[in-house]
């Protein structure tokens, strides 16, 4: 059998029937094979029918002969055990250089430990993020690998070409970093898309239940919001979700239950968050926001037993909806900041170069945040490689001035009206807390001094030396070493 498939692909699903269909678009010979084989006879006569680049192959060892040394084989299966079934069912065919692709959602530990695993073998392994669902598949996703450095080369030109690209043509798609880090950056993605689908939601719920806006002016006013800085893909969308009516004529919108599903990445990105002690508190509220949407029946019987003021926000609309604009930009920054600093600290702990204006542009195009404003994050970072935080940076700073007064009236009627705006309001919080030279943590530490002989550093000397203070008369002057509350 000739050896003339560049790529195989495993996992005949709607992702991987897609990249196959897109790199085969761009040239490429691609062998395509599924756990259950009879997908792989269904899958060339129908999508990939007509393509002779496209191959199927019915046995592993099929698929094997077929691919060009070293061999590259990409699962798009089901995260987790498929993967590692997979890897396992490869392995008494790979030779040493051989390559192994894992493009799903895997959780980042599992991508550092195959990554090991596999490299011990003389083998090469990429874990990579593959962001923009079944269309961003076929025509273009981002795509954020990480694994082997060896490896990059080897894919750099398939991934390059089938990647989406930026207005200038630019691939959103490059080296992200070792073992896990792009699945690392692909979880932080979604924790960031949970949060920008929150602060829409948000916005929506003041919009309908504050202003009492109809669906058709709400799909007016993101119609225009989708015009400035806040084009984007999850802008557009929305205002199109606000505009669209069954075959009754009634919009489908007002038809859905409210309580939202999960699939878990952005709980991976909070208890990350929680692992590396960094505040990232608007993702952790919108994932929250959906656990809350979850318990609809118990929010039913609530709403007839507890109290609150009317919902009605007072004032004029067309103002009002323009705070609530600069409301979501202003969080929307705060979020995006608590993104990068977590990449930073997992940079930090993973031992990762990560490249933080490169990471923006791979999110500017193909995946579900991408956006405008990412190329503004993108130009940040360029500007400032080192750049503690995205709060910092002129740009952002000075935008984040001339919304504030918006962000606060928007959280302040909220509160007023009653209407829960859990991401506007943990977004001011934050930048609150970080723009606060002198927190309240001093009254902490002596509680927790009093309490547990914790002990605390003193403004008046230098940092790294411990005191205690004998608080009541009878505790001792010894403090705890381990001991933590
Ligand atoms: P699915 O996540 O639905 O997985 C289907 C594929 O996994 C099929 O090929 C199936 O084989 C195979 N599979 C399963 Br299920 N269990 C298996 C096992 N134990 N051993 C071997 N193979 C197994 O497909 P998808 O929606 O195309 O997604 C593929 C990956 O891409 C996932 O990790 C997903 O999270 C990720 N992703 C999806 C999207 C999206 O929009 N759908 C976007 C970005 C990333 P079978 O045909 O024999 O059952």
């Amino acid at each position: 059998m000739e050896q003339r498939a560049d790529i195989a692909l495993i996992g005949l699903a709607v992702m991987g029937q897609n990249l196959i269909l897109n790199m085969n678009d761009h040239g490429y010979t691609v062998v395509a094979y599924n756990r259950t084989v009879s997908k792989v006879d269904d899958f060339l006569n129908d999508q990939a029918k007509g393509r002779d680049t496209i191959l199927g192959a019915h046995s592993i060892e099929e698929m094997m002969a077929l691919l060009k040394r070293p061999r590259k084989i990409m699962l798009m299966v089901k995260a987790g055990k498929a993967v590692d079934d997979f890897i396992e069912t490869l392995l008494p065919h790979l030779a040493s250089g051989d390559l192994i692709i894992d493009g799903g959602n895997s959780h980042f530990p599992d991508t550092i430990r195959r990554t090991k695993y596999l490299e011990s073998k003389g083998l090469l392994y990429i874990g990579t993020g593959v962001s923009g669902g079944e269309e961003g598949a076929r025509f273009g996703p981002s795509i954020m690998p990480g694994g082997s450095p060896q490896a990059w080369p080897l894919v750099k030109d398939i991934f390059q070409a089938i990647s989406a690209k930026t207005p200038a043509g630019e691939p959103c798609c490059d080296w992200v970093g070792e073992d896990g880090a792009g699945h690392y950056v692909k979880m932080t993605h979604n924790g960031i898309e949970y949060g920008d689908m929150q602060l829409i939601c948000e916005a929506y719920q003041l919009m309908k239940e504050g202003l009492h806006m109809t669906n058709e002016q709400m799909h007016a006013a993101f119609t225009e919001w989708n015009k400035g800085e806040l084009d984007s893909y999850l802008i557009e969308i929305t205002r199109d979700i606000l505009g669209y009516k069954d075959e009754q004529g009634e919009y489908v919108v007002d038809k859905i239950l409210d309580t939202a599903g999960q699939k878990g990445t952005g709980k991976w990105t909070t208890v990350s968050s929680l692992d590396l002690g960094m505040p990232v508190t608007l993702i952790g509220e919108a994932v929250y926001a959906r656990c809350v949407s979850a318990m609809k029946e118990e929010r039913v019987t609530a709403s007839a037993i507890l109290q609150g003021p009317k919902t009605t926000i007072e004032g004029g609309r067309e103002a009002f909806v323009e705070d609530i604009r600069k409301a979501l930009l202003a969080s929307k920054i705060v979020s995006y900041a608590q993104g990068f600093m977590l990449l930073r600290e997992a940079a930090k702990e993973y031992n990762w170069k990560l490249n933080y204006g490169g990471i923006a542009l791979m999110w500017r195009g193909g995946c579900i945040i991408r956006s405008v404003f990412l190329g503004k994050i993108k130009e940040a970072f360029e500007r400032q490689p080192d750049l503690v935080n995205l709060l910092l940076d002129g740009y952002f700073r000075d935008v984040l001035a001339s919304c504030q007064q918006s962000w606060r009236r928007v959280v302040a009627q909220a509160a007023q009206a009653g209407t829960p705006v859990p991401a506007f309001m943990t977004a001011l919080a934050f930048y609150d807390g970080y723009r606060t030279a002198r927190l309240p943590a001093n009254l902490l530490q002596a509680q927790r001094d009093y309490f547990g002989a914790h002990t605390y550093e003193r403004v008046d000397r230098p940092r790294g030396e411990f005191f205690h203070t004998n608080w009541t008369g009878r505790g001792g002057s010894v403090s705890a070493g381990v001991y933590t509350v």
